[in-house]
């Protein structure tokens, strides 16, 4: 691609669910922020600050339309899809979860989704219900259904898998939620490269992600969530930004959505989200998930082909990832000798090390695509692993 920021396009670069590559427009954009407009924010009466403000605030009226947030107010600045699920562990957690509750998760969740649940539950006594998943890599709905009960204080689960590329029926998996007056969190980290989100559409609760799996920089994110929930919630973390007043006898908070911001924020890193917004909505959703569909259809196909591969995650509705096995060899192995033709592919267990466990694997070896890779980079991909299933078998 012509507009590429970064020279890694010239190789197969096939790690894209793990950090995509950035376009031009977001190094530019953020460069331009800290050639011409830094200061920090929300505080100088100095015209340079106002501009900063300006930018960083704009970055999340984009992210607002993006999604289709009702409000600016919903949109709260994080450093990532992992800080998202935390910030609402630990905040919703303290707040209503209580002896003998119950939060859902699922078998196939990153470990981001997992563990903050943990520590909460550690905490308030209360404990995780998981949901099953079959060997193609789908949600057990029924199980689901039945797993939902007054006990059920929240329902966290991923919208797309890092290691399968499944696309779960998330508008189900929230009206069923919903009936019981459940909320719903989605991890959208690997959801929001690839589908139009429309939170308003879908009814969550809660919606998080990374910037920098959706072309932005890293350490951004975006927790959405219903502002009456964000209203109820204590703050997560105390400092600068997040008050209105502070006294040692009692300090007030800030509105939303500053009261979840405090601190100094990643102002240059907001401007570059905002900017790979624009660069999504400039290709369209449309345009994007069909070229994508394309790759995803072309290298199943065409891996299938090779002896002795085993796909891993077969689910009816994906986004792109192929993750996969070859007999008699090990991912690691694989992968090594895919990196000596100059393939970037990740191997290991993508930090869902119990879906490993369900699935009786050690690993996988992953490629993942995004908009910018092409149909050449496939036939590398199988030419490499073919070249592997001859050297190590
Ligand atoms: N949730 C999902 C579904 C993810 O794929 C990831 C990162 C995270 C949460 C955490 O995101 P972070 O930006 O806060 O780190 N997934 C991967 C991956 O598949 N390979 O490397 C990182």
């Amino acid at each position: 691609s012509s507009s590429a920021a970064s020279d890694v396009y010239k190789r197969q670069f096939l790690d894209s669910a793990a950090s995509s590559q950035k376009p031009e427009a977001v190094v530019g954009a953020m460069d331009h922020y800290y050639h011409h407009l830094h200061a920090n924010v929300h505080r100088g009466v100095y015209q340079l600050s106002q501009e900063a403000t300006d930018a960083f605030e704009k970055a999340r009226h984009l992210v607002t339309r993006f999604i289709n947030a009702p409000s600016d107010k919903e949109v709260l600045f994080v450093r990532g899809t992992t800080e998202g699920i935390n910030l609402v562990a630990s905040s919703f957690g303290r707040k209503f979860f209580k002896e003998g509750d119950e939060v859902i998760i699922s078998a196939m969740e990153h470990h981001s989704n997992i563990v903050p649940w943990q520590l909460i539950c550690e905490q308030t006594g209360a404990k995780l219900k998981v949901i099953p998943v079959s060997e193609e890599g789908e949600l057990d709905m029924e199980a689901y259904a039945n797993m939902l009960s007054e006990k059920t204080k929240l329902v966290a689960v991923v919208h797309v898998s890092n290691t399968l590329g499944t696309i779960n029926p998330v508008e189900q998996i929230i009206e069923l939620a919903h009936a019981q007056d459940v909320p719903v969190l989605l991890d959208g980290a690997q959801a929001i490269p690839h589908l139009k989100i429309d939170v308003q559409a879908l009814d969550v609760d809660f919606y998080t992600f990374s910037g920098h799996k959706m072309f932005g920089p890293t350490g951004i994110g975006i927790l959405y969530g219903k502002e009456k929930w964000l209203n109820a919630m204590p703050p997560y973390q105390g400092g600068g930004e997040m008050i209105e007043t502070v006294s040692f006898e009692k300090t007030t908070f800030n509105e939303l959505p500053h009261k979840f911001e405090a601190g100094t924020p990643d102002i240059a890193g907001a401007v570059g989200l905002g900017a790979a917004v624009e660069y999504m909505e400039s290709l369209g959703h449309e345009a994007i998930s069909q070229h994508e569909h394309e790759l995803l259809v072309y290298g199943i196909e065409e891996l299938k082909k090779i002896e002795g591969i085993r796909l891993i995650g077969t689910a009816k509705n994906k986004a792109s990832v192929i993750s996969f096995l070859l007999d008699g060899t090990h991912p690691y192995d694989v992968g090594t000798i895919l990196d000596q033709m100059g393939i970037a592919v990740r191997t290991g267990h993508h930090c869902t090390q119990p879906l490993m466990d369900r699935l009786g694997i050690p690993g996988t070896v992953r490629a993942s695509f995004a908009v910018y890779n092409t149909k050449e980079d496939i036939d590398r991909l199988v030419e490499g692993v073919k070249r592997a299933a001859k050297m190590l078998k």
